[in-house]
C-alpha cells in the first residue's frame, strides 16, 4: 500500500509519532511518502521505501502571511498522482486536515478517490482547534475526513464536547519502539559525565511551550535540591527558555541546571534520570512520559488530559492537580528517599510502556488503512 504522512515536521510529539509510524510502515513494506516544509527531525531518508516531498511556500511581498495551505494542497494532489498514493495520513488537523479535505475535492474531479485519515494530537483540539478562529473550518474537515483517530480517550472526549462531530473517533494510543530503550540502558549510559555518585537526575523533556510549565519544573526541582542533592536535566527548546534560565538564576540553582537543547537521542538522556517530570496545563497524551516510562523513569505529572491513561497514581509515578508543586515535589523527594520504592516504580513504568509497544500500536492503524 502507499502512504503518504503529512505533519510538522519539529520536535512536537505529534511529527515525532507520525515519523516512526511511517519509518514502521516502510520497515513493513508499506511506500511511505512524507509530505511537509523539512525533513521530519527523526526521519532516517535512506531507509528502505521511505520518500521525502518538501513543500515550497512561494514568498510574495503582498503576503503577510505565507500560505502554506495553499502550497501543500497543491502538493498533496501533485504527489498522489505521480506516485499513485492510496491513503494520505495527516497529523495534527490545523491545517493538514484541511488541505487533504482540498486536495481529495480536486482529485475527485481528476477521477481519483484518495483516502484521508486525520489523527488528532492535542492541542489542535484543545488550545488552537476550537478558539473561534478555527472551529469553524476544524470541525469541517474533521466531519469530512474518511478516518479520525485520536490519541488518547480524554481526546476524543474533549473532541466530542468542543465541537459537533458526526463520525466516529477511532483511540489509537501513542506508542514506543521499545527496543530503543533496554539497549541504552544497559550498555551506553554514561551517568557520572553528569553528575557525581550521590546526585540524583530529574529530567525533562519538552518545546518549552507555556502549556509544558517549564517554570513549574524548576520550581519542583528547586524544592527536590533542598532536600536531595541532584541535577535537572531539560531537554528541549522553546519560548519559554529564557524565563526558565532566568528563574533558576533568581533561585540560585543554575549550576545544578543542564540546558541541552533540542536532541534527537532522547533516548540516550532518558537513560540518566532518576525522575521525569511532566506538570503540563494540558497533555493529550504525554509521548514524552512513556518515552520516560519506557526507558524505567517514573514520571511525575499533572492529572491533566490524557496523562492518566498513561501514569499510573502510585504505581509508575504520582499525578497531581495542575500547579500544585508542592505536592509534585513531595511526592518526588518520598519516591528518591526511598531506593526500594523507586526501583518498583522503575520497573512499573517500563512494565507500563510495553502496552504502548510498536508491536501493539501499528497493527490498529493499518487495520484502519485498509478499511477505509
Ligand atoms: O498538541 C500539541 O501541543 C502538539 C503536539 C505536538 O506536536 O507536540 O503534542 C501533542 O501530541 C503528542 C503526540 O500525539 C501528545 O503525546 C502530546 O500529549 C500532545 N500535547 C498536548 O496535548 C499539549
Amino acid at each position: 500500500m502507499k502512504i503518504g504522512i503529512v505533519c510538522y515536521p519539529t520536535f512536537g510529539g505529534s511529527g515525532v509519532v507520525a515519523t516512526e509510524l511511517g519509518m514502521s510502515l516502510a520497515d513493513k513494506g508499506y511506500e511511505v511518502h512524507f509530505i511537509t516544509y523539512k525533513q521530519p527531525v527523526r526521519l532516517d531518508l535512506l531507509a528502505k521505501n521511505i520518500h521525502f516531498h518538501e513543500v515550497y511556500v512561494e514568498e510574495y511581498p503582498l503576503f503577510q502571511f505565507q500560505p502554506y495551505e495553499l502550497a501543500l494542497t497543491s502538493k498533496l494532489v501533485e504527489v498522489v498522482q505521480l506516485h499513485k498514493l492510496e491513503v494520505l495520513h495527516v497529523h495534527y488537523a490545523i491545517p493538514h486536515a484541511y488541505a487533504a479535505y482540498m486536495a481529495k475535492q480536486m482529485l475527485k474531479q481528476k477521477g481519483i478517490d484518495i483516502k484521508v485519515v486525520t489523527t488528532l494530537h492535542g492541542t489542535d483540539i484543545t488550545l488552537v482547534g476550537s478558539h473561534p478562529t478555527y472551529k469553524t473550518a476544524v470541525e469541517f474537515s474533521i466531519n469530512n475526513s474518511d478516518v479520525v483517530t485520536s490519541v488518547s480517550n480524554s481526546l476524543k472526549e474533549d473532541t466530542l464536547r468542543l465541537f459537533n462531530i458526526n463520525v466516529n473517533i477511532n483511540v489509537i494510543y501513542n506508542f514506543i519502539d521499545s527496543k530503543k530503550y533496554p539497549e541504552i540502558h544497559e550498555s551506553e549510559c554514561n551517568r557520572s559525565a553528569l553528575a557525581t555518585e550521590n546526585e540524583r537526575i530529574i529530567s525533562h523533556v519538552s518545546n518549552m511551550r507555556p502549556v509544558k510549565r517549564p517554570i513549574d519544573v524548576v520550581e519542583i526541582f528547586d524544592r527536590i535540591q533542598k532536600e536531595i542533592p541532584s541535577k535537572l536535566l531539560l531537554v528541549g527548546e522553546g519560548p519559554e527558555i529564557e524565563k526558565v534560565e532566568l528563574k533558576t538564576k533568581e533561585l540560585g540553582i543554575y549550576d545544578k541546571v543542564i540546558f541541552l537543547g533540542n536532541s534527537n537521542d532522547v533516548n540516550k538522556v532518558l537513560c540518566y534520570s532518576d525522575i521525569f517530570l511532566l506538570p503540563s496545563e494540558t497533555e493529550s497524551f504525554g509521548l514524552a512520559a512513556l518515552e520516560a516510562m519506557a526507558a524505567k523513569t517514573p514520571v511525575i505529572s499533572t492529572n491533566t488530559g490524557g496523562l492518566p491513561e498513561v501514569n499510573i497514581d502510585g504505581v509508575t509515578g504520582y499525578l497531581s492537580d495542575l500547579g500544585n508543586v508542592d505536592e509534585m515535589a513531595k511526592n518526588a523527594i518520598n519516591l528518591l528517599k526511598d531506593e526500594t520504592l523507586l526501583n518498583e516504580f522503575k520497573k512499573n513504568a517500563n512494565n507500563q510502556a510495553k502496552a504502548f509497544s510498536l508491536e501493539a500500536i501499528l497493527p490498529e492503524y493499518e487495520k484502519l488503512y485498509r478499511n477505509c
